[in-house]
């Protein structure tokens, strides 16, 4: 999940500076405001680029306490902010400000739960860890390795997935962390992390925990991504202003986006498998999408869940692929419908985790040269460390 979230706008007063179009703007109508605020759901607008004070998306902390309470003690979340403000900082994605963090650039809800997460998360011993970048196809990996892993406990028909989204059924401990729950069932020894290898909390390799890693084109996960946020623009502004394709690949060839650098966040994981392949697997979305069947069986043996002879004879690997293909899972109930994490500032509508779901979306909107010059960067980018989007 890329972890922007409808409630995480925030409300615009008169004029913004609108980051990706430099431009001065006045800027929505009283009726178009009073619609954002009232449901958590949809979203309000942002600005950046103003002065801290004037228009700074969360309070700080001592912002926070005017009123009377001066000496109220400082909230876990509190506690985080305040930290994350003497941290660089970009507002270049308009909906919050993205903090950068061990090399990394995080919206600033997600790095609350990211440093929740490094001083909390205990793994389960037995735990697997999804790990990816936002958008390379989490939802899809969740929901086969959930499968994989739950197929003695439930028939066909009892499947969780057919009433519960991915999301819900492998959590995010960072998101759980950062609203101290815990969302998980501690029967399935699954959680999942968009947290780059080298921040990931030092409970993870204490505990020798398996990490499942998933990445993309990096083409298509702009795309994915660019859709996506602009899905949390309100609806009747002109999204361009905000949130307009060429500036977003301009910011994303220069790293700055959320979880990334893109390259970063991939080779962390690429290294770590390289060095330990019985800990780390690696996938890749494109491979995923071309031999499902095949891949199911790496992942399955990776986890500890091998298919056996039996099952191989019932066709149960094609059938855990065809229930988590992309038409199926779009059209289960669990997915057109309802929300993901309800009433926290985590709020995405599970029909957002559905898109496309194919490889080269990217031709629909770059031109030759924007394909070139970020495949170029990319392969520089990786360039020493063994892996390749191109030349696999
Ligand atoms: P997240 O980071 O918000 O969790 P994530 O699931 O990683 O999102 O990525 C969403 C992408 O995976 C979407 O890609 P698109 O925008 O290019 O379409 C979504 O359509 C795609 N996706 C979701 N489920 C599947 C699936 N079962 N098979 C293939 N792709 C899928």
């Amino acid at each position: 999940m890329d972890l922007v979230y409808g409630n995480m706008l925030h409300a615009v007063p008169t004029t913004v500076v609108t980051p990706q179009s430099s431009k001065n703007i006045k800027t929505m109508n009283p009726t178009l405001i009073s619609q954002w605020n009232p449901s958590p759901r949809v979203p309000k607008i942002v600005q950046s680029r103003q002065p801290r004070g004037i228009c700074n998306a969360l309070p700080l902390v001592h912002e926070a306490k005017e009123g009377g309470e001066a000496n109220a003690p400082l909230t876990p979340q509190d506690k985080y902010k305040e930290i994350m403000s003497r941290f660089p900082r970009r507002d270049d994605w308009v909906l919050q400000p993205l903090y950068q963090y061990q090399g990394f650039w995080y919206f600033q809800d997600y790095l609350i739960g990211l440093l929740a997460a490094q001083e909390n998360f205990k793994p389960q011993p037995s735990d697997i860890v999804i790990c990816t970048y936002p958008k390379t196809g989490t939802t899809w990996l969740k929901a086969l390795a959930y499968t994989i892993v739950t197929r003695s406990r439930f028939s066909d028909s009892e499947n969780p997935l057919l009433i519960k989204a991915p999301h819900d059924c492998v959590p995010f401990f960072e998101i759980d962390a950062a609203r101290n729950t815990s969302n998980r069932d501690p029967q399935v020894p699954l959680v999942a992390t968009h947290i780059p290898y080298t921040s990931l909390p030092t409970s993870i390799s204490e505990s020798g925990c398996k990490l499942v890693y998933l990445c993309r084109d990096p083409k298509d996960v702009l795309i994915s991504m660019w859709h996506f946020l602009r899905g949390k623009l309100p609806e009747g502004i002109d999204k361009d202003t905000y949130i307009n394709l060429n500036n977003s690949f301009e910011i994303f060839c220069e790293g700055i986006a959320s979880n990334g650098p893109y390259w970063d966040h991939v080779s962390g994981y690429w290294k770590a498998s390289v060095e330990s392949p019985e800990k780390v697997l690696f996938l890749v979305y494109e491979d995923l999408k071309k031999d499902t069947v095949s891949i199911v069986r790496k992942l399955a043996e990776f986890m500890g869940y091998p298919f056996t002879p039996e099952e191989e004879t019932r066709g149960v690997v094609q059938e855990i692929v065809e229930l988590c293909s992309f038409d199926s899972l779009k059209n289960l109930k669990a997915n057109t419908s309802g929300v993901y994490s309800p009433d926290s500032p985590y709020t995405i509508r599970n029909t957002e985790f559905f898109r496309k779901g194919t490889t080269g979306d990217w031709k629909n909107y770059f031109n030759e040269e924007m394909a070139a010059r970020l495949d170029q960067i990319i392969e520089e980018k990786l360039n020493g460390s063994g892996f390749s989007f191109l030349s696999r």
